[in-house]
């Protein structure tokens, strides 16, 4: 049987997960999870029974199911070690998962839908002030990453690490994507630009973009 991935099309989470499922060239079955405001089918009580903190994307694999995109990278990693998107030296392994968690425990966390809706509808906060916040967190974390990319010998040939993808790549475009959805301006991250760039060339990243799903 093959794998499932709860998933919606523009949860940047998921996208992580879809672009890695094709590097290692698994197949599965997508099963979408409407997350649009009024729909909010992460909230169902099926939904809720598959992932209890109602959120994509959600990887079962026969009878086992695990949600937290990490988790599941970390997973297929472990299951399917080609295309490796880790490297083998710890050192390097170490500075792939810092610029990953930059993104995943730094950027995309205060960022995320149900953030905005309760800044929006909770606390009232005006939709420019939203979009603030929003901008806000993305150049803080993209400033770091910047730097990070810059002070490597490795960075934009072609990709975050050189010539061999990592995780951090998968990170970095779905942030990519998810701060042109929201029309924050970039230009001032040219490495970070020239990376998406490169991958967004490769067919795995292509078939895993939101527009294609
Ligand atoms: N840390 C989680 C984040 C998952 C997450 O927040 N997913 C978002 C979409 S990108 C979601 O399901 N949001 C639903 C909601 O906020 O109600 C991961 O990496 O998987």
């Amino acid at each position: 049987v093959a794998p499932k991935l709860y998933d919606y099309y523009r949860s940047t989470a998921a996208y992580r997960v879809r672009i890695a499922l094709n590097l290692k060239g698994i197949d599965y079955e997508k099963i979408p999870v409407n997350l649009k405001p009024g729909l909010d089918e992460q909230h169902s009580t099926a939904y809720r029974l598959v992932n209890p903190q109602s959120r994509v994307p959600t990887y079962v694999d026969g009878f086992f199911n695990v949600g937290q995109s990490s988790a599941i990278l970390e997973y297929l990693e472990e299951t399917h070690p080609e295309p490796a998107l880790l490297p083998r030296d710890p050192v390097h392994r170490a500075k792939v998962r810092e610029l990953c968690a930059i993104i995943g425990c730094d950027i995309h966390p205060v960022n995320n839908l149900s953030i905005l809706q309760y800044l929006k509808n909770e606390l009232n906060v005006d939709p420019l002030d939203v979009q603030n916040w929003y901008s806000h967190w993305i150049h803080q974390g993209f400033g770091a990453i910047e730097a990070h990319l810059e002070r490597s010998e490795l960075a934009g040939h072609p990709y975050c690490f050189g010539e061999h993808l990592s995780m951090a790549d998968l990170y970095l475009t779905a942030q990519v994507y998810n701060a042109n959805r929201f029309d924050v301006d970039i230009s001032a991250y040219p490495l970070i630009l020239e990376i998406d760039a490169a991958c967004q060339k490769l067919p795995e990243f292509n078939k895993a973009a939101p527009e294609n799903h």
